[in-house]
C-alpha cells in the first residue's frame, strides 16, 4: 500500500456512482416530446436531423478508435506483477509518416461533415421553385387576391417582449401566439422583432432563426412532406397521379398536429414563458380557418352593428345588467382600459397594438404566449379551462408571467383600492369574469 491510496478509492468510488447516477439526468428527454429536434415532421426539419446524425457518426466513430486506442496503450503497457519497472516504450515523436496521416485524416472528418453543412445550407435557402427543391408546393387558396396565387403564402412572425404576434399579410389577418398552416405546403416565415432580439424556434418543422430589431429575416417551413417528394420518397416515380389517397393517409397518421416552439433567445423576464403553438391542417381545413378568423368580432348583443351598441351601452350602462356578455364587453371598453393594448376587429375603439390580437382569442388553445393551456385531448378548447385561464390572466397576470408588460408602470398596483375614485379601481374578481365571458365568445 502506498500513500494516497484512499483517497484514490474514495475518488474512484464517487465516479463509480456517478456513472450510475448519469442516466438520471436522461430521463426527462424523450425521443417523440413536443419540441425534440429528433423527430422532424418536415422536409427542412430533416435535412438538419440528417446533418446532425451525420455529425454524430463521425463523432463516435473518432470517440471509438481514438478511447480504443488509448484503452489498448493502457492495457498493453500497464504494471505487470513482479516487473516493478515498466519500460517506456519508444517516442515516435517527428514520424512523419503518423503526423501527416493524422493530419489528413483529421480534414478527412471534417470534409465527410463540411459536404452535407454546406449542402444543407443551400437546400433551405432554395427558392422553393426550383425544379430540384426539395420544398413542396405553394398554397393557392381562394383568399389570395389576383396574381397572388403565384406567390409563395407569407407569415410575418413579429416577436414582443414576451409574446408573438402572427400576421399574413396575403390574408389580411392577424392572430396571436397560435398560427396554422396548411400541410404539405412550403410557407415562407418573415422574421421581425419589435424591441430586442428573441429567436423563434419549432424544432420539429425548422430550425431557429432570430428576429433581430430593424433586420428582416426569414425562412422557408414546411409541415409534411408535398405530395411529389412523398412520391419519391416512397420510391415512386415523381409527377404522378394516383396515389392521392395513400398521401393523405401519411399526412393526417404523421402530419396534423399541434406543434409546440418557443423564443430560444434570452429576451427578459418572462423569456421561459414565451412560448408558441403551430397547428398543422388540410389545406381545405385551412381555407375554413381563414375564412372564420378574417371575420370581424359581432357587435356584443349578438347583432352586427357596433356603432348602435356602443351608443347604447355609453348612454344606458345599466340596460346590459343581467347580460355578462354586454356587460363584459362594455367594461373591457371602458374601465379595463383593455382597449389600449388590445385590437378587437369590429370594434370602433379597440385598436391597441401593445399586446396580442384579441379578434378571435376565444378560438386559439393557451393564452399568455402559449404559457396557460385549454386545449381539450381532441384538440379544441376545453370551455371550462379556458373561462378559469382568462379569469386568472386578466385578474392577475403578473402572479401567472412575471413582468410581462400586461398592465405595466402604475397599473403594476392593480390590487390596491382607492375609496375615492371607484372607477380607477383595479376591476373586481367579478367584473374581470363578465369580461372573460365575452372573451370567450370571439371565436
Ligand atoms: C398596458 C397594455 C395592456 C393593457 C392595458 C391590457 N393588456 Fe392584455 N396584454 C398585454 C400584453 C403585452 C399581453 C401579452 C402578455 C404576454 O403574454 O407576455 C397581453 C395579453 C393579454 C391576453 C392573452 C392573449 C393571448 O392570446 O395570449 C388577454 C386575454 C388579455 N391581455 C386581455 C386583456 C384585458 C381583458 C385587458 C383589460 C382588462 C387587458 N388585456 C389590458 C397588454 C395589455
Ligand atoms: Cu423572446
Amino acid at each position: 500500500m502506498f500513500p494516497g491510496q484512499n483517497s484514490l478509492r474514495i475518488v474512484s468510488k464517487f465516479f463509480a456512482l456517478f456513472t450510475l447516477a448519469l442516466p438520471l439526468l436522461f430521463t426527462g428527454c424523450a425521443w417523440t416530446g413536443r419540441t425534440s429536434t429528433l423527430d422532424p415532421k418536415g422536409p427542412i426539419a430533416q435535412i438538419q436531423f440528417d446533418l446532425f446524425m451525420i455529425t454524430v457518426y463521425v463523432c463516435v466513430f473518432l470517440f471509438v478508435v481514438v478511447g480504443g486506442a488509448f484503452l489498448y496503450v493502457v492495457w498493453k503497457y500497464r504494471e505487470r506483477p513482479g516487473q516493478p519497472e515498466t519500460p517506456i516504450p519508444q517516442n515516435s515523436h517527428g514520424n512523419p509518416l503518423i503526423e501527416i496521416g493524422l493530419i489528413a485524416s483529421s480534414v478527412f472528418m471534417l470534409v465527410i461533415i463540411a459536404v452535407p453543412t454546406v449542402q444543407a445550407i443551400w437546400i433551405t435557402h432554395d427558392m422553393p421553385d426550383r425544379p430540384d427543391s426539395h420544398l413542396g408546393a405553394y398554397y393557392g387558396g381562394e383568399f389570395l387576391s389576383p396574381g397572388e396565387e403565384e406567390e409563395v403564402l407569407t407569415i410575418r412572425a413579429e416577436g414582443y417582449q414576451w409574446w408573438w404576434a402572427f400576421e399574413y399579410p396575403q390574408l389580411g389577418l392577424t392572430t396571436g401566439n397560435e398560427f396554422v398552416i396548411p400541410a404539405g405546403k412550403v410557407v415562407r416565415l418573415e422574421l421581425r422583432s419589435k424591441d430586442v432580439i428573441h429567436s423563434f424556434w419549432l424544432p420539429k418543422i425548422a430550425g431557429k432563426v432570430d428576429l433581430i430589431p430593424g433586420r428582416n429575416n426569414w425562412m422557408w417551413i414546411q409541415a409534411g412532406n408535398s405530395y411529389n417528394e412523398w412520391l419519391l420518397d416512397q420510391g415512386l416515380p415523381p409527377m404522378q397521379e394516383g396515389h392521392r389517397a395513400e398521401y393523405e393517409n401519411y399526412l393526417e397518421a404523421e402530419v396534423y398536429d399541434m406543434y409546440y416552439g418557443q423564443c430560444a433567445e434570452f429576451c427578459g423576464d418572462s423569456h421561459a414563458y414565451m412560448l408558441f403553438r403551430t397547428k398543422v391542417v388540410s389545406p381545405e381545413e385551412f381555407e375554413a380557418w381563414v375564412a372564420e378568423q378574417k371575420q370581424p368580432a359581432p357587435a356584443p348583443d349578438g347583432g352586427g352593428d357596433w356603432g348602435a351598441w356602443f351608443a347604447r351601452a355609453l348612454g344606458d350602462p345599466s340596460s346590459l345588467a343581467g347580460d355578462p356578455i354586454q356587460e363584459g364587453a362594455y367594461l373591457y371598453h371602458t374601465k379595463g382600459t383593455c382597449i389600449q393594448c388590445h385590437k378587437v376587429e369590429g370594434s370602433p375603439s379597440s385598436n391597441g397594438v401593445l399586446g396580442p390580437d384579441l379578434t378571435k382569442v376565444g378560438s386559439r388553445t393557451s393564452l399568455a404566449a402559449g404559457w396557460m393551456d385549454h386545449m381539450s385531448a381532441d384538440g379544441g378548447i376545453n370551455a371550462g379551462k379556458q373561462y378559469e385561464n382568462l379569469v386568472d390572466w386578466i385578474y392577475a397576470s403578473q402572479d401567472i408571467k412575471p413582468g410581462n408588460l400586461m398592465y405595466y408602470g402604475d397599473n403594476a398596483l392593480q390590487h390596491i383600492i382607492n375609496p375615492e375614485d371607484p372607477d380607477a379601481n383595479p376591476l373586481t374578481r367579478e367584473e374581470v369574469a363578465k369580461i372573460a365571458t365575452w372573451l370567450q365568445t370571439l371565436q
